[in-house]
């Protein structure tokens, strides 16, 4: 059984999505980020960066538990207990991992810096707004590029690096992009929201979310919480 530690955001997705595909038994358990959850000393004990998502497999390697943080790190350690959407084949694997660290190092970063800057920001920074924006732009016209010469990021395969764009792509509007511009980017979102595993893994936990832009949750996201020592 594993125990999944979470939120409906991005990051959370992306588990909830690979625990889906994967049909394996699974607990959430609500990190309300909005509320203050994630600085728990239970939380922090097991993901100690106060993000969500954070795991708990009880069957870990050599069948002892195994608590893991940084949801790159939690795709990669489910397909490799799974053997699935992590290709064996050296090239591939390879390929695909290095579009979950394009995700991981560049996509998920910058296009959450362009949300914030243009919803959650108090102010309208000009400079911070193009310049995210701009990032966004172009990466999103790097995986369109490459989603015009295969249907997946990594090739022929839907692998883990989908897994891990996918939710990050859903949210464009409030990342300044204007879809229609990346067609070959919408293709791939309409091939990967067919999948019925998709479609219940970014419904986890979304009757709990509530909207992140009230004061409570600015103050614990980006106020004096956020950066208290621990
Ligand atoms: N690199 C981390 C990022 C995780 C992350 O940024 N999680 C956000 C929600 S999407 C979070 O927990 N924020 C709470 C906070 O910053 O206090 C991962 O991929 O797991």
């Amino acid at each position: 059984m594993i125990d999944i530690y979470s939120w409906a955001t991005p990051n959370g997705h992306k588990v909830h999505i690979m625990l889906e595909e994967l049909a394996l038994p699974y607990t959430v358990h609500a990190v309300d980020i909005g509320a203050g959850d994630q600085f728990k000393p239970e939380f922090l004990a097991i993901s100690p960066n106060n993000k969500i998502p954070a795991i708990v497999d009880h069957d870990g390697p050599g069948g002892q538990p195994i608590a893991l943080f940084e949801s790159g790190t939690i795709l990669i350690y489910l397909a490799e207990k799974t053997g699935k959407f992590l290709p064996a084949d050296p090239a591939q694997r390879y390929a695909t991992l290095q579009w979950l660290m394009f995700q991981m190092g560049g996509l998920g970063p910058m296009l959450g810096q362009a949300h914030h800057f243009r919803i959650y920001a108090p102010e309208q920074i000009e400079y911070a707004v193009n310049r995210y924006t701009n990032e966004a732009r172009r990466l999103y016209g790097v995986m369109e590029k490459q989603l015009g010469k295969h249907p997946y990021l990594a090739g022929d395969d839907y692998t883990i690096a989908d897994i891990a764009a996918f939710p990050w792509t859903r949210s464009w509007k409030n990342q300044g992009i204007d879809l229609d511009s990346f067609p070959n980017v919408s293709a791939w979102q309409q091939r990967i929201n067919a999948r019925p595993a998709v479609q219940r893994g970014v419904e986890v936990l979304v009757s709990a979310r509530k909207a992140l832009t009230n004061d409570k949750a600015r103050e614990v996201l980006f106020g004096a919480t956020q950066y208290a020592q621990r």
